[in-house]
């Protein structure tokens, strides 16, 4: 799409200048932009009183070196990362990323994606997001645990409860987070909600290891039901096998659907009969083995490499919960010519734009990833009001809250979309009515 606003191609063309080579961060602000052609035209003081300009900036970067030794008693040094990227709404708030994909362009546009995904929630969060280089894949949990260690050592500076509170993402589940945690306090002598996802025993939430991939069906759930349909009966193909998979998978099971596929890097399996999860968890979240082991579980199941192939599979809904750009425009003419109906984002940004294009031109019920996989971040926070009032909540009440925020997250975006004559584009929905919120605290508290 071209831009027909002639500020919002030139501020793209600024942000593409002023940040090379970060092909990530130039797709996720582009994407936004382009939503907010209609925005600008109905209110210029976006643009004349500098809101614009400055949302696409960080307010701060944080770069360092973590050096650390592994089981060979040899030095190794990685990156860190923290990109506090807006606090109009609240503290900055997002996970953190161990993955050897990671550099800053990669922070950027998750962080970027984590301003208007957090305001959607309705809850008080700006938006943040970190990261390392660092390849948990193989290491031994002492090796992770210096990792993690010596990471927290220096991002312990920069974050805390009331300024920038970190939570998990790629490679970062609750094992690194309780080393992080421990770090946290050891370093500073205060026990603090200055992270989340944190272990039951030490002040985290119940349903937050649920909460993404439970939100994600959540908000499919209203998808549906807003068009005459459901979950009951229909058969879903998710990518990925990781936290969001995996809890996608049982909550789509228990709305009645067959999931039949899932992946990790290497490949995907296939399994008529439905995935068994209780495998899946074993291999995945106990082991941390690779998902092809699965086969040997579960006779009737068939494993694929290439894990890209797995959107050639016949279904009714497909979950992207792996990462970005891993549903191009082939696998997205896959899916719709094998008669899918709808799409929605559990990963961040797992579509490339020309995908979209697809799906939105064959009319596919389409959940972008800001609105649809903001049910962790959304738990995140009730995490951290529980922290604040000293006390816990139960699973049903944590697991009520979720599912009311992803309705209102849905009939939000869905109203935004109408409301600037997108009638059904979610994914333009999504970003006006989480800019909105975030523009409008902005221009309340000047320029800051
Ligand atoms: P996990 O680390 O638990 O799992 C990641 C899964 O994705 C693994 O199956 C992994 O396979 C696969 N994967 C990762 N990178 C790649 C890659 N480059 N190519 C193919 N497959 C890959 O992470 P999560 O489940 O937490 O995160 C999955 C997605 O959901 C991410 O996009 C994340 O940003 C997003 N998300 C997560 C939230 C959360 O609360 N955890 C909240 C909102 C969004 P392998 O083991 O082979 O690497
Ligand atoms: O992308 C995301 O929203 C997350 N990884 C969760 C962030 C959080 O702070 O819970």
């Amino acid at each position: 799409m071209e831009f027909t606003n002639q500020y919002l191609k030139e501020l793209m063309d600024r942000v593409v200048m002023r940040n090379p080579g970060e092909k990530e961060f130039h797709q996720a602000v582009r994407e936004v932009l382009e939503s907010l052609e209609p925005v600008v035209e109905i209110h210029p003081e976006y643009i004349e009183k500098g809101v614009l300009e400055s949302i696409v900036e960080p307010e701060r970067i944080i770069k360092f070196r973590v050096p650390w030794v592994d089981d060979n008693g040899k030095v190794q040094v990685n990156r860190g990362f923290r990109v506090q990227f807006n606090s109009a709404i609240g503290p900055y708030k997002g996970g953190l990323r161990f993955h050897p994909s990671v550099y800053e362009g990669i922070i950027k546009f998750l962080g970027f994606e984590q301003i208007f995904k957090n305001s959607l929630t309705g809850l008080p969060i700006g938006g943040g997001k970190g990261g390392s280089d660092f390849d948990p894949k193989g290491k031994s949990d002492m090796e992770v645990m210096r990792f993690c260690q010596s990471f927290m050592i220096e991002l312990s500076k920069h974050i805390g409860s009331y300024t920038d509170i970190p939570a998990g993402d790629i490679g970062v589940g609750s094992r690194e987070i309780g080393y992080l945690f421990g770090q946290y306090k050891r370093s500073t002598t205060r026990f603090t909600g200055v992270l989340t996802g944190k272990g039951l025993e030490y002040g985290g939430s119940l349903a937050r290891t649920e909460a993404t991939g439970y939100g994600l069906c959540y908000f499919v759930e209203a998808m549906l039901n807003d068009h005459g349909t459901s979950f009951e009966g229909k058969t879903v193909v998710i990518s990925g096998s990781g936290n969001v998979a995996i809890y996608a998978t049982q909550k789509a099971t228990e709305l009645g659907a067959k999931v039949v596929a899932l992946s990790d890097s290497d490949g995907y399996i296939y399994d008529k009969n439905g995935i068994d999860l209780s495998v899946v968890k074993q291999l995945k979240e106990v082991e941390r083995k690779r998902i092809k082991e699965y086969v040997n579980f579960c006779p009737d199941a068939l494993y694929f490499e290439n894990c890209k192939e797995i959107w050639s599979i016949k279904c009714d809904i497909a979950l992207p919960c792996a990462t970005q750009n891993e549903l191009d425009k082939h696998s997205a003419l896959m899916l719709v010519d094998n008669g899918c109906i709808a799409v929605a984002e559990g990963a961040n940004m797992p579509s490339t734009p020309e995908a979209i294009e697809v799906f939105l031109k064959n009319n596919i019920l389409f959940g972008p990833a800001k609105a649809a996989n903001a049910g962790g971040v959304a738990t995140s926070a009730l995490e951290m009001s529980q922290n604040s009032i000293r006390g816990y909540w139960t699973f049903e009440k944590v697991d009520a809250r979720l599912r009311e925020i992803m309705e209102n997250i849905y009939a939000n975006s869905s109203a935004a979309a109408e409301m600037y004559g997108m009638k059904g584009n979610l994914v333009a929905g999504a970003n006006i009515a989480g800019f909105l919120k975030v523009a409008n605290a902005m221009l309340e508290q000047g320029v800051v």
